[in-house]
């Protein structure tokens, strides 16, 4: 586990002290976390708190044109190097298939399997391997919904330039 100068994550040792349900767990987490936003950040640090160590599947590039269609608009490597980086995240490995979840589940000695609750549902098929959770998602914030009004403040960019010229 990375260690911390100044701690005040969910998983300081006086908490872990007084609440030995999280001691020594390690959660596991999927997710593409392309467009890194508060939505993605939020539902990791409350991962990182159902635990003591926090192992990320990050999407492969791959994955995420078979599954959405599009390929993200940071690869693979750039996901992982800056989801690598948050300080409650400890491990972070490339996801290759959603198919692989039990293998990984198993792989990492994972405890307590974290989705938000868009996958409600889905996962529970691994419950027979770890505790499966599934948190509420943040509202009102998408990578989808960024990149469109990336795109519109563009266009409208545009527009008035042309506007002006
Ligand atoms: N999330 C959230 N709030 C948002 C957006 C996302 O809590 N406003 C959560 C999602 O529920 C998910 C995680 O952030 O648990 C990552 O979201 P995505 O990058 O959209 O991941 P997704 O493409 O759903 O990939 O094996 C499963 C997949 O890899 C999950």
């Amino acid at each position: 586990m990375k260690t911390r100068s100044h701690d005040v994550s969910p998983r300081n040792p006086l908490e872990l002290l007084m609440n030995p349900q999280i001691a020594n767990r390690t959660v596991i987490t999927f997710g593409t976390f392309d467009v890194l936003h508060v939505g993605h950040t939020r539902i990791l640090q409350r991962s990182a708190a159902l635990g003591t160590r926090l192992v990320v599947g990050v999407s492969s590039d791959a994955l995420n044109l078979r599954k959405k269609g599009r390929r993200p608009v940071y690869d693979q490597a750039d996901r992982m190097e800056i989801i690598s980086q948050l300080r409650f995240v400890d491990q972070v490995f490339l996801e290759e298939s959603l198919e692989l979840k039990g293998d990984y589940i198993q792989q990492f000695g994972a405890d307590v399997l974290v989705m938000g609750d868009d996958w409600k549902g889905r996962f529970d098929e691994f419950q027979s391997l770890c505790e499966v959770v599934y948190l509420p998602r943040t509202e009102g914030i998408s990578t989808t919904s960024l990149i469109e009004e990336i795109g519109e403040r563009h266009d409208r960019q545009r527009l008035a330039l042309v506007g002006h010229s």
